[in-house]
């Protein structure tokens, strides 16, 4: 840790790194926007230790500078949270480094339905705007800790790994719980249209998703739907629209019933096109 807080000091001083917390619960504050720390973390750090960065770039976050020590939880490079060391890490943010990128953070699922999952797109509080543009879901927005959305870029990079399921948490505001689980899950690159590729159901909150299977990612500034209209301006989110959908978990935050049609955060099979959910939780790990 001083060999490392050194080099940190000679190479980067006046710059900006997150600071490593291995070990410890790392669920805290993470943006999007801390790309620099992220790069001088990238260079630093071979392990999977927490990162944690909330304040704006090249700001230092230093939260925990103990001296504990990287027994636990440090993978090399781990590729996904399915990597990390099961029995002794926690849920929350850590950095993975999916092939062909130099890394970054996402939040792992470390406990719920065997752990080792990557978290990708979460709906819990309306916080967060989801009603964005092609760009910023291809590069992903939100707050780790709380609502977000991975990114369609680091979506294809995790699936084009290897073979990925997929689970959906669902809740609604009766604290009623539903799940979807889907043996295949892939997302395709940018010039696909990040075409879904999505089978295999089973669960008890119905299946929503599978007639959305083979289309492309349509955002309010790109049509890529089956619709003559826009889906994702008419509904209102981002998603692999078809004609339009059975689910919109990217839709507007309208907290439980809703007069207006399919523009909530809906599945279809579970409660129809007038309830919008409470949560949602949409994650990955390896088949
Ligand atoms: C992100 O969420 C965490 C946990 O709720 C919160 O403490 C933090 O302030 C949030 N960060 C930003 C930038 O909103
Ligand atoms: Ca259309």
């Amino acid at each position: 840790m001083i060999l490392y807080t050194a080099i940190s000091l000679i190479f980067f001083t006046g710059n900006t790194f997150a600071e490593t917390t291995p070990g410890k619960d790392c669920a805290s504050a993470v943006t999007f926007y801390g790309e620099t720390a992220n790069k001088v973390v990238g260079l630093l750090s071979d392990n999977c230790a927490c990162k944690t960065n909330k304040e704006k770039p090249n700001e230092i976050v230093d939260e925990d500078d103990d001296d504990e020590p990287q027994s636990s939880c440090t993978v090399k490079r781990p590729s996904d949270c399915g990597e990390l060391d099961k029995s002794n890490c926690k849920s929350g943010i850590y950095k993975i480094f999916p092939d062909k990128t130099s890394g970054f953070k996402v939040f792992c699922e470390m406990k719920k339905h065997g752990g080792g999952w990557t978290v990708f797109q979460r709906r819990m509080n309306g916080k967060t705007n989801f009603y964005r543009d092609w760009d910023t879901y291809k590069q992903g927005f939100g707050n780790l800790s709380e609502e977000f959305w991975l990114g369609n870029d680091h979506l294809h990079q995790l699936t084009s790994q290897g073979k990925y399921k997929m689970r959906i948490d669902m809740e609604d505001f009766e604290n009623n719980k539903k799940y979807a689980l889907y043996k295949k899950f892939g997302v395709g690159s940018e010039s696909s249209g990040y075409i879904l590729d999505v089978g295999g159901y089973s669960g008890d909150a119905g299946d929503s998703l599978t007639h959305h299977n083979g289309q492309k990612f349509s955002a309010k500034d790109k049509d890529n739907d089956k619709w003559g209209k826009s889906c994702a301006v008419a509904y209102k989110g981002g998603w692999w629209y078809n004609a339009c959908h059975y689910s919109n978990l990217n839709g507007l935050y309208l907290k439980g019933k809703h007069k207006s049609y399919a523009n909530g955060v809906n599945w279809y099979h579970w409660k129809g096109y007038h309830y919008s959910l409470k949560e949602t939780v949409m994650m990955i790990r390896k088949a």
